[in-house]
């Protein structure tokens, strides 16, 4: 790494995608057509499931609250070529046309040299190269780092920063006995910084994470931050029903 850029590794690229339903053209579909639909999104999941067995890659599938979207698709797969392929294949499948995507967020998993001087660590892989839990509640939200006036992240010292990242991974790291976190990066891939994606089996810990970072230096001073998005996961039990 070159110049006053603190050293980052990157993983996988990662895909978050949102759609909302239209739940008019869904219903003027019979019940074969709806039967059918189904059987094809989950071949859909199928191939996903076994992309992530395999270890080439992970996902998370979830239904949204709310009327930022109805579905939160995630997809980790080595390379934008290999996201775009997922994508090609959504967007064939036939409940693809009942779907409108309200949202997205190109990035890659990443790593920065912050806190851990060594960067090939199996902690590190697991960062970069995550498996990506099928815990009940997904938070994914987009955040950036101010540069306004004499709040300027990017004007800061490499020990500043340095400083207020060690803050932030002090508060982090007890909240990883209740979720998992995964920071994936989007600098010249997307209009965000960073995306945030957390999962639990506790919404509650949603909140108390994010409350308790809001009074980090690192977030009070130079947070901003995107719409959140808060789902459900759609595992086998409820997927009939939110595909009714
Ligand atoms: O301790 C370490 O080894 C890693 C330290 C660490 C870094 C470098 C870390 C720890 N994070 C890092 C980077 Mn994080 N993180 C967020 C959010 O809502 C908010 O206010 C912030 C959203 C959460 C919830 C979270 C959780 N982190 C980053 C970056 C890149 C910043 C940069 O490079 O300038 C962002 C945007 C970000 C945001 N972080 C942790 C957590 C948790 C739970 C930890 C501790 C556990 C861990 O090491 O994984």
């Amino acid at each position: 790494c070159m110049g006053k850029a603190i050293p980052t590794v990157e993983g996988w690229h990662s895909q978050h995608m949102v759609f909302s339903m239209d739940f008019s053209a869904w219903n003027c579909f019979d019940v074969e057509e709806k039967a059918e639909a189904r059987g094809e999104l989950k071949a859909f999941l199928a191939e996903l499931e076994s992309m992530h067995q395999a270890k080439e890659g992970s996902y998370a599938f979830y239904d949204v609250n709310g009327y930022k979207g109805d579905l939160l698709l995630w997809i980790l797969a080595p390379s934008l070529e290999d996201l775009a392929k997922w994508e090609r294949k959504f967007r064939r499948l036939t409940i693809a046309s009942v779907l409108v995507q309200t949202y997205s967020y190109t990035s890659v998993t990443e790593v920065s040299a912050y806190v851990k001087a060594k960067l090939d660590t199996p902690e590190v892989d697991a960062k970069l190269y995550p498996t990506v839990p099928k815990d009940k509640y997904i938070c994914f939200y987009n955040m950036t780092k101010k540069r306004e006036g004499n709040d300027n992240w990017y004007m800061l010292p490499p020990e500043e920063r340095g400083r207020m990242m060690r803050e932030h991974g002090i508060t982090g790291r007890p909240y990883l006995e209740v979720l998992s976190e995964y920071t994936t990066g989007g600098v010249g891939l997307d209009d965000w910084e960073w995306g945030v994606t957390i999962f639990s089996n506790d919404d509650i810990q949603f909140k108390k994470i994010v409350y308790d970072m809001r009074f980090e230096e690192a977030s009070a001073r130079y947070g901003i931050f995107s719409d959140f998005y808060v789902g459900t996961l759609i595992d086998e039990a409820c997927f009939d029903e939110v595909f009714a």
